[in-house]
C-alpha cells in the first residue's frame, strides 16, 4: 500500500513541504539502525480528530530511546503538542502517525554519542494494515523459522529501526509462504508476538497473551484489549504460549496500532475459524472506543484541535 502525501512533514520543530523532507545519505541511522520510532493513528471523533493514547505512545519514544542511548531533543509535552500541530496542518480527520528520532548527519562510526539527534513526524490517511479482508474474517498466519531476539542481544522493548531486520525476515518469508503474517517464538520456543502485533488467544472463555519476558512488545493497543476485556467480564492472563496452544485456541487475534484488531483464522494450516464471541466484542468495543464513543475510556483520546 503506497504511501499517500500529505502537506507537511514536522522536521525539527518546523512543518517542512511534504518533498522537502529528505535526509542526507551520510545520516547516522541510515547505515547503523540507530533511530527509534512510534506508530500511532487518530481517530475521526464527534469533536474532531483525536489520538489515541499519545501521550503513552511518545513516553514509550523516549524509553525506546533512553534503551539505545538516544538523547530526544524534546519532552514528551512537546512531542504531543508537535503531533497535533502536524495534524491540524495537514486538515486530517484520521490518520496514521510515525513520530522517528533518528541519529542524523556529521559523525560516522558505532559510537551514536557525539550525533546530533533529529526528530521528525509525519502524518498521512492510512487503512487497515491487514486490510479489510483481515479485518472482518481473519488472516492466515505462519510460525516464523526466524527467532524474535534474545533481549540480551537487542532491547526489544525498544522500538528501534534496526531491530526490525528481524520482523522484516519473518514478514517475507509469510508473505512468499502464502500466508497473511508471521508469528515468532523467542529462544526458548515460547509464542512472543507476531511482526508488528501482539497476540492473544481466547481458550475456555479465558484470554491469554503472551508475557513481556517471553519477548512480546508492551504494546499500548495490548494494553487496551487487557482493560477492554476484563471491563466486558472477560478473564485476562499473562501466560507463556506453545505454538500448539495456537493451533487449538477457541479464537485468536492480533493487536497492535497499525492493524488494529485482527483475527486470525489460520496457524500453520491449523484452522481457528471466522472470528467467534470474544473477537468481535473486543473488536467492536475497540474501534467505538476509538472513535470516542465509549464515555468509560475517554481519557485515551487526546484531541488536535484542543
Ligand atoms: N509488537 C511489535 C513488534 C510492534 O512493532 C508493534 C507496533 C506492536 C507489537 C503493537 O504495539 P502498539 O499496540 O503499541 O502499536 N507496530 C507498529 C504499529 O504502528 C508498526 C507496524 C508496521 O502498529
Amino acid at each position: 500500500m503506497p504511501i499517500e502525501a500529505t502537506d507537511f512533514i514536522w522536521m525539527d520543530g518546523t512543518l517542512v513541504p511534504w518533498k522537502d523532507a529528505t535526509v542526507h545519505v551520510l545520516t547516522h541511522s541510515l547505515h547503523y539502525g540507530s533511530g527509534v520510532f512510534e506508530g500511532i493513528r487518530a481517530y475521526p471523533t464527534a469533536r474532531g480528530p483525536a489520538v489515541f493514547r499519545l501521550t503513552d505512545h511518545m513516553r514509550r519514544l523516549h524509553q525506546s530511546a533512553s534503551l539505545l542511548h538516544v538523547d530526544l531533543p524534546y519532552s514528551v509535552a512537546e512531542l504531543v503538542e508537535a503531533t497535533k500541530e502536524t495534524i491540524r496542518a495537514n486538515r486530517l480527520d484520521s490518520c496514521y502517525i510515525r513520530p522517528i528520532a533518528y541519529l542524523g548527519y556529521g559523525e560516522m562510526g558505532l559510537n551514536p554519542l557525539p550525533c546530533q539527534v533529529n526528530v521528525s513526524i509525519a502524518v498521512w490517511p492510512w487503512g487497515s494494515y491487514l486490510g479489510d479482508e483481515g479485518v472482518q474474517h481473519g488472516v492466515r498466519m505462519k510460525i516464523s523459522t526466524w527467532r524474535r531476539m534474545d533481549p540480551n542481544i537487542n532491547p526489544v522493548a525498544a522500538k528501534g529501526t534496526g531491530i526490525y531486520i528481524n520482523s522484516s525476515l519473518a514478514k517475507v518469508e509469510a508473505l512468499r509462504g502464502g500466508y497473511d503474517e508471521a508469528i515468532l517464538l523467542n529462544p526458548s520456543g515460547t509464542v512472543a508476538e507476531a511482526t508488528g502485533e501482539n497476540v492473544f488467544v481466547a481458550k475456555n472463555g479465558v484470554l491469554l497473551t503472551p508475557p513481556l519476558y517471553a519477548g512480546a512488545l508492551e504494546g499500548i493497543t495490548r494494553d487496551a484489549v487487557m482493560v477492554i476485556a476484563r471491563d466486558l467480564g472477560y478473564e485476562v492472563g499473562e501466560q507463556q504460549l506453545l505454538r500448539t496452544d495456537l493451533y487449538l485456541a477457541d479464537e485468536a487475534f492480533l493487536c497492535g496500532t497499525a492493524a488494529e484488531i485482527v483475527p486470525i483464522r489460520e496457524v500453520d494450516d491449523h484452522e481457528i475459524g471466522e472470528p467467534g464471541e470474544v473477537t468481535r466484542k473486543i473488536q467492536e468495543t475497540y474501534f467505538a472506543t476509538v472513535r470516542g464513543q465509549v464515555e468509560k475510556y475517554a481519557d485515551w483520546l487526546e484531541y488536535a484541535d484542543g
